[in-house]
């Protein structure tokens, strides 16, 4: 196996947005990002990477282009981001960049010269039909396909009708695609995530689909369809093989079998997988506004899954969190009385599996969910297309505002807490989306004063990961897989072993005898006093050392 800079990497992902805002207008924004560079810095992480700056109407904060090669308004100018880019380079870091290959915006100019008439040039940059040829929904509700009234056809939209997909089959899309990419990174940036590149290849007969079976319908229709492979090899030969550079492709309906076609190091597509199946697991029959409860059995098998199937010859991405869903420590720890200790038994298990890690701003300080009492309160497209759709069909709208405070995705989109001063220092302004409450006590400067935060946590796992590259490069085995408690499992290469203990529940648990506890010594650990050998404490998390070393 080769060894690089990027299987190494820790990404921390900003959605600037939300992130800290300079010119008091409450949207975060560039100039606002370099003023945080040296906290970033100082926490440790090696690459930044930015959700959409592009210029975009916002329909989908950013996620909806309409000119990939200028910055959106409200985040600067082209010249605030090459401070930027400067700004991270001088201290050493890397810059990679959200490139939505999918979709464009409606605003864009090709989809404004597209919907002309049926013969313009740029009518192929998009799918368009006589008829909806079948019964696709939405991810934002209702069907894929909206009439156009000035062509007179339907045109295609996985994602909000103001996200109209852009034909891949069609040679000239494709080349926009490249140009589009070689111009940022002759600007000097360090990579890309590649937004739904799973949908890019289309199933041309669209074939009908099972609205009740969602999880299947996005694995088996929208997402791997037949040129899949080829669109992401030939991205690869004609841009990303002429640079050293990062790629993570999100990966969503992407199974782990098929993995090694587009990260193995002989598939030549691109370098990293940016799976999420765990972070969909309490999705229930109705999907995601309809979460059920979960297992932790379920959960690590995922985990051992991925890592089985893509071993040494793929990478992947750790991801527990991200603008898409909700906070972690709401979701997977616990965030009232062991906030705390289950921050940082989450951050042990982002470090310490085998993957490139991505910490999602705010987590490192244990930013939690947001409770908004209304539905109106919610900015997400997502829900506010859901809202419409459930008042129109007569639904409870008092049940879907429940599922939403639990399942939203604006629960990650509040903005930064920085400190304890109004609106918590993100923004002299009024905050595009209000702030969480809880920001007197969960800010970023109560973190950095206290040697026992989250922050200062994670700032000496990040340290220690990187000093110990048997946790990034070492095999990875689950142990006591059937454990609805614990998540154990080793690390190891010929230089070092690891044992990592986690336990995911407020019970004491004994851990069971047949983990050697005995070759192992407690190198870190969320508690401040090492414990009793066998047993673990409420939320405990440890990672162990070998005493000696010895061959397998
Ligand atoms: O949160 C989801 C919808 O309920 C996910 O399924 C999400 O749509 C999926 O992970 C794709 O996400 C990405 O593309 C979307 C954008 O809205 C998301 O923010 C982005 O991460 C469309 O560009
Ligand atoms: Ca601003």
């Amino acid at each position: 196996m080769q060894k690089t800079w990027w299987k190494e990497a820790v990404v921390y992902q900003i959605y600037p947005r939300s992130f800290n805002d300079s010119n008091g207008d409450g949207i975060g924004d560039l100039s606002g990002i370099i003023e945080k560079i040296d906290y970033l810095h100082l926490l440790g992480v090696d690459v930044i990477w930015l959700s959409p700056i592009f210029q975009s109407p916002n329909d989908d904060n950013g996620y909806d282009v309409s000119d990939y090669c200028a910055i959106m308004n409200e985040f600067g100018t082209m010249q605030q981001f090459d401070q930027l880019l400067a700004a991270v380079h001088q201290k050493g870091m890397k810059l990679i960049l959200d490139l939505v290959p999918n979709h464009s915006s409606d605003e864009h100019e090709w989809f404004q010269q597209s919907r002309q008439s049926k013969n313009n040039p740029y009518r192929d940059y998009y799918y368009w039909q006589a008829e909806p040829p079948s019964n696709w929904v939405s991810f934002f509700s209702g069907s894929a396909w909206e009439y156009d009234e000035l062509s007179q056809e339907y045109y295609l939209h996985l994602f909000s009708k103001k996200q109209p997909d852009l034909n891949w089959e069609n040679p000239k899309v494709r080349q926009e695609m490249y140009n589009i990419m070689h111009f940022w990174f002759q600007k000097g940036i360090d990579g890309f995530r590649i937004d739904v590149f799973p949908f890019i290849s289309k199933q041309l007969d669209f074939p009908n689909i099972d609205p009740n079976q969602f999880e299947k319908t996005v694995v088996e229709v929208y997402a791997n369809g037949p040129r899949l492979q080829e669109f992401v090899q030939e991205l690869n030969k004609e841009v990303l093989a002429k640079y050293d550079v990062l790629t993570m492709g999100e990966g969503i309906g992407i199974k782990p079998s098929r993995a090694l076609e587009f990260v193995g190091e002989e598939a030549k597509g691109l370098n990293m997988l940016y799976h999420f199946d765990h972070v969909t697991i309490n999705y229930g029959s109705g999907g995601k506004y309809d979460p059920v409860p979960w297992k932790l059995s379920s959960f690590k098998q995922i985990f051992a899954d991925w890592d089985a199937a893509v071993g040494e010859d793929g990478w992947i991405n750790i991801v527990l969190d991200n603008h898409d869903f909700p906070r972690m420590v709401s979701r997977f720890g616990e965030d009232k009385k062991y906030r705390k200790k289950s921050a940082k038994l989450l951050a042990i298990l982002l470090l310490t599996l085998r993957g490139i890690p991505c910490i999602y701003q705010g987590s490192e300080i244990g930013m939690t969910n947001v409770l908004f009492n209304t539905l109106e309160e919610y900015d997400d497209v997502e829900v506010k297309n859901l809202h419409q759709e459930w008042l129109k069909k007569g639904k409870d709208t008092q049940a879907l505002l429940k599922a939403v405070q639990i399942q939203g995705r604006d629960n990650a989109r509040t903005p930064f807490q920085w400190d304890a001063t109004p609106n918590a220092g993100f923004t002299k302004g009024k905050p595009w989306l209000p702030i969480n409450p809880n920001y007197p006590q969960i800010n970023a400067e109560e973190a950095l004063n206290d040697p026992e935060s989250i922050f200062h946590f994670y700032k000496d796992l990040l340290a220690y990961r990187k000093a110990n590259k048997t946790l990034i490069y070492g095999k990875f085995e689950l142990l006591l897989p059937a454990s609805e408690q614990l998540f154990v499992y080793r690390r190891w290469d010929a230089e070092q072993r690891y044992l990592v203990l986690l336990n995911f529940s407020e019970e004491e648990i004994t851990i069971p005898s047949d983990v050697p506890l005995e070759d192992y010594l407690q190198v870190k650990g969320n508690y401040d006093k090492v414990g009793t050998r066998d047993v673990l404490r409420s939320w405990e998390g440890r990672v162990m050392c070998a005493k000696r070393k010895i061959t397998h």
